[in-house]
């Protein structure tokens, strides 16, 4: 069985989950089942970042030691994510024993290398970015990413030889357009390592400047930095030095996932420690861009961070995955408005795919006894509907989950049309009972294929869907079975069908309903 390792970035603890953070892990999520799908053998890696000077500093305000507020909050960011339905295999804390054992070996591999040294460095250091920053990329004094003045540093610190690898790295980069995407981010990142002035970067601190991290093996006085520190969770999960049989499963990782801002130590410096280590590069990182909310950017000071839970306590987990991914290109950035979700999620869920199957479904109860007629689909959307299924593994291959969503709402859109140009219900009153079922049988088999292709968004709905058609199996085990239409077999005449009501509620009504 072909394997798919995919991870996501590993979020700072130092504040609780946002919107911005449920994004990526629901993008992550809906490929690592997109691909179980596709019979793959998945593993699903996501996880938090527990450790440096912001975290220990979020920990002191809240009154709690740094290990009791990390506890309190990984607990609410896995919370989180089961909620809003992603399916990960390991949820990783980088204050877990295994990742200490796996962080102070790699640093130890690229110590035996020659790739580290000590050397004291004196710069501008940005906590909110945990990295240096350079006098001329602020704005009048500030990091021009976090609004902060950033805090001058000198300290003697142990460095990595960046600069060694850097030539490497740009020609695997340039090796192929696949590795690095969006194009803009993989342009901008050959760019970077063009420029003299990235060089080799420090990957520890004093201890009297960081105490709450991994120290550096065999130096009591050094704390190994976050980031080097953060990346390494990849292998870790994958078993690195504790499991070496699921570390050669799974490595290389087939996709980072990770947002645009980011892209630098997953395509700079991780990279480098790889090569450093003797390990095998990642396939493919994806910088993803980023979720504003009603136009602005998420800050703490606007006072307009939305806690995922809310919105799935107000909408359902479904309504958030779909409207996230279904008007938002992968690698641009989008914005969260209750408004459009409202919108987007009752014209083309409740209405559009909502009708389609309860109209289908009342037919067939009125008129054949609310069983799946003997009859075959109708040739020209039986094609129409083979295609998607090539449309939507294009688009998927490249993350454009937005171009997907709107192919498989291209096929209920004429499904839809289809039905109201042959009106079964008329063919039925003029004694055409045979070219009904067949209209209908059609409308069936576009619903069922429907509710293939949105399972990785919409798991739950999509699983109403399936059980309202009859089955009683999981919705991903019986689309592994391939029928001669060369996709999988045409729904069994004679099934019961569930006819439960709508599988989408309006939006409206679901909000009067609890009130
Ligand atoms: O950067 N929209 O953690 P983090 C979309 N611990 N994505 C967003 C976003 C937004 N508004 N805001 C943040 C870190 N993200 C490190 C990562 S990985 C080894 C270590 C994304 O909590 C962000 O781009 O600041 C990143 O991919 C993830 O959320 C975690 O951000």
């Amino acid at each position: 069985m072909e394997k798919y390792y995919i991870t996501t970035a590993i979020d700072y603890v130092n504040a609780p989950p946002h919107i911005g953070h449920a994004y990526e892990k629901i993008a992550a999520d809906v490929l690592a089942r997109y691909h179980r799908q596709q019979g793959r053998d998945v593993f699903f890696l996501t996880g938090v970042d527990e450790h440096g000077s912001k975290i220990e500093k979020a920990a002191h305000e809240a009154g709690l030691s740094p290990q009791a507020f990390c506890d309190q909050l990984s607990s609410k960011f896995k919370d989180t994510w089961k909620k809003l339905g992603v399916s990960f295999d390991y949820f990783i804390r980088t204050t877990e024993d295994r990742h200490t054992i796996s962080v102070q070996e790699l640093f130890r591999r690229c110590q035996a290398k020659g790739d580290i040294y000590k050397s004291s460095y004196e710069g501008l250091y940005c906590e909110g970015c945990e990295d240096f920053v350079r006098e001329r990329d602020l704005e009048n004094g500030n990091c021009a990413i976090h609004k902060k003045p950033p805090r001058k540093l000198s300290e003697e610190n142990f460095f990595f030889r960046l600069t060694k690898y850097k030539a490497e790295i740009k020609k695997w980069l340039e090796s192929d357009d696949t590795i690095l995407r969006p194009e803009s981010r993989r342009r901008e990142i050959i760019n970077q390592l063009d420029d003299v002035e990235l060089g080799d970067f420090s990957v520890s601190r004093a201890r009297s400047s960081l105490t709450w991290g991994i120290p550096v093996p065999d130096e009591p006085d050094q704390v190994i930095y976050v980031w080097f520190d953060a990346v390494i969770n990849y292998i870790t999960g994958a078993g690195f030095g504790s499991d070496e049989t699921t570390m050669k499963r799974y490595w290389p990782v087939d996709l980072h996932l990770i947002g645009k801002d980011i892209t630098k130590f997953h395509a700079i410096y991780w990279p480098a420690m790889l090569l450093s280590a003797d390990l095998p590069l990642p396939k493919h990182v994806y910088g993803h861009g980023f979720i504003t909310v009603e136009g602005q950017k998420i800050s703490k000071t606007l006072g307009n961070v939305i806690d995922p839970n809310a919105l799935v306590d107000e909408y359902g987990a479904d309504a958030l995955r779909f409207f996230l991914f279904v008007g938002t290109p992968f690698d641009q950035d989008g914005d969260f408005s209750r408004a459009e979700l409202i919108r987007r999620c009752n014209s083309e869920l409740a209405n559009n795919l909502g009708n389609l199957l309860n109209r289908t479904l009342t037919l067939l109860e009125k008129n054949c006894g609310g069983v799946v007629p003997a009859s075959y689909p109708e040739h020209f959307l039986r094609e129409e509907a083979n295609e998607v299924h090539g449309v939507i593994d294009r688009h998927m291959e490249k993350l454009e989950f937005a171009k997907a969503i709107e192919a498989i709402f291209a096929i209920v859109d004429q499904a839809n049309k289809y039905l109201n140009d042959e009106a079964p219900w008329s063919q039925f009153k003029n004694g055409k009972n045979k070219e009904a079922e067949q209209v209908l049988y059609t409308a069936l088999e576009i619903l069922r294929r429907t509710a293939w292709n949105l399972a990785p968004f919409t798991p739950t709905l999509a699983a109403k869907i399936w059980h309202q058609l009859g089955y009683d199996t999981d919705i991903i085990e019986v689309g592994k079975t391939k029928g001669e239409d060369g996709f999988f077999e045409i729904v069994p005449a004679g099934q019961k069908l569930r006819n439960e009501g709508p599988i989408f509620k309006r939006i409206e009504e679901a909000v009067e309903a609890s009130t």
